[in-house]
């Protein structure tokens, strides 16, 4: 599949992406549609809420300091995804129900941290920012999207430039007066310790005040994205009406909150208070110096700091974007209220009718494993030997559906008292962004789907 016009094309034995072929096997998982984003490139695009977005990110970060690099390529070895970071083998990240493979060492990468160690063996400046579209198979509503785009960034001291670790300290913490002031201001609740012997550990190459001094220039640095970034959404709230000037007297307020990644300790998220609730924006943390000291042997002696943020759920909350399938429609309805380098409030187009369909089915039995994208590993929901990957309903639904679907709920589940048979319900909403769906173009969907199931995962429909 995939025409002429693809960057692709999905032979019997290989798959062959921007003209370089990758032999198939049997961990390929990723459909034609998801090859199909690869060219979209939403970050880079000056006009696009995503582009603006990763611009005024990057305005925090003096390029003589902090290098960019917004074209990396998205194919990626799972040495480079997975391995160079520290993940564990069985890490669950790693299955095939969570991440799309073009073959068992070649992945669509799933985060920006994929580059880290390369930028940390190729990069001259102590910092990078890295901007770029990621992939995961995941959940499908109006928040989820199986490609989004994160922003990484990083920085490094190098013990050899300082004389002592106190020397070390001292310049860590001097570098914090060169982060930019900020015209708007946040209050930051931070109640854990800077480390914790169990929940949140240093490392052993790493004395008390190295790791605080690297921290603190980490949180300080965020804090700064964050007022800047949150403060123009408010403004842009009060233009649209939305809010009164006198709101805005009240603070901004984010929390650090305790985090684990396989690649930092101690490790951190940053939550924003928006709309009522708390927001996930990023995770963080002191770099893990076997992730430097495998990178190079010249990064042996270096120590720092990195965070991955999310652009697209804060772009929702910036720019006032209810539906997270917006960013990619070609819509001119859309595109067209967006300006370079501008923040403004969504002014959304007539929202057409909603029209939400059904499918119930009992689990296969285990012993009988379900055939193509879930016939080996990842983790699975096991109840009374019945195997079953929400992920791979997903994505069936969005392979037959693509941006028709709204979102997927499971609705209703049961296992029969005496059978022992589990059932499971979900409610397929389809709503398209453009236009008004017809019953008919919808029930048709729906059948395709219903076939796909009882053909691709073994249920047996009722
Ligand atoms: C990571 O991806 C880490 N690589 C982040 C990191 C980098 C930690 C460097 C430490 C050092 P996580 O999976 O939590 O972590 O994703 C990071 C951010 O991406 C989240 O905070 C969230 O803002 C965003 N994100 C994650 N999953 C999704 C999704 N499905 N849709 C939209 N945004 C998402
Ligand atoms: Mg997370």
């Amino acid at each position: 599949t995939g025409s002429s016009d693809e960057c692709f094309k999905i032979n019997p034995d290989s798959i062959t992406i921007f003209d370089k072929s990758y032999p198939s096997d049997t961990w390929t998982n990723v459909p034609p549609q998801i090859l199909s984003a690869l060219p979209r490139k939403l970050h880079l695009q000056p006009s696009h809420p995503i582009g603006i977005l990763r611009t005024i990110v990057e305005s925090r970060f003096p390029s003589s300091t902090y290098a960019r690099h917004n074209t990396l390529p998205a194919i990626v070895s799972t040495a480079q995804n997975f391995d160079s970071l520290g993940f564990p083998m069985d890490h669950p990240g790693r299955s095939k129900t969570d991440t799309y493979y073009v073959n068992e060492k070649t992945v669509l990468r799933t985060h920006t941290s994929a580059h880290q160690a390369d930028m940390f063996r190729e990069e001259e400046k102590p910092g990078f920012l890295i901007s770029a579209d990621v992939y995961r198979r995941d959940a499908i509503d109006r928040s989820h999207y199986p490609v989004f785009h994160q922003m990484e960034g990083a920085r490094v001291w190098d013990r050899k430039a300082y004389a002592s670790s106190e020397e070390l300290v001292a310049a860590i913490t001097e570098d914090i007066n060169n982060i930019p002031p900020t015209t708007f201001s946040v209050t930051v609740e931070d109640p854990n310790p800077p480390h914790h012997a169990e929940r949140n550990p240093l490392q052993p190459t790493h004395s008390a005040p190295e790791a605080e001094a690297v921290a603190a220039h980490l949180k300080r640095t965020l804090e700064g994205v964050v007022a800047e970034v949150f403060g123009r959404a408010r403004q842009a709230k009060i233009e649209a009406g939305l809010l009164t000037p006198s709101t805005t007297e009240e603070p901004l307020k984010i929390r650090w909150i305790e985090a684990y990644f396989p690649f930092t300790s101690p490790s951190w998220e940053l939550e924003v208070w928006w709309d009522g609730q708390w927001l996930e924006l990023l995770g963080c943390g002191v770099v893990q110096h076997p992730v430097l000291s495998s990178a190079s042997p010249s990064c042996e002696s270096k120590l720092g700091w990195a965070f991955g943020l999310g652009l697209e759920r804060i772009a929702m909350v910036l720019f006032g974007i209810p539906d997270i399938r917006l960013f990619w429609t070609r819509d001119a309805r859309f595109l067209e209220q967006f300006g370079e380098g501008r923040v403004c409030w969504f002014n959304p187009y007539s929202k057409y009718p909603p029209c939400y369909k059904d499918v119930a089915f009992w689990l296969p039995q285990a012993t009988e494993p379900a055939a193509g994208v879930s016939a080996a590993g990842g983790l699975g929901e096991m109840q009374n030997g019945q195997v079953f990957h929400e992920n791979d309903l997903m994505e069936i639904v969005r392979g037959i559906g693509g941006d028709l679907v709204e979102d997927v709920q499971l609705i209703d589940e049961f296992t029969h008292p005496k059978t022992k048979k589990s059932s499971k319900c979900y409610r397929i909403n389809y709503r398209s962004m453009d236009r008004s769906l017809t019953n008919e173009e919808v029930d048709n969907i729906q059948e395709k789907v219903r076939q796909a199931l009882e053909k691709e995962m073994k249920v047996t429909l009722r």
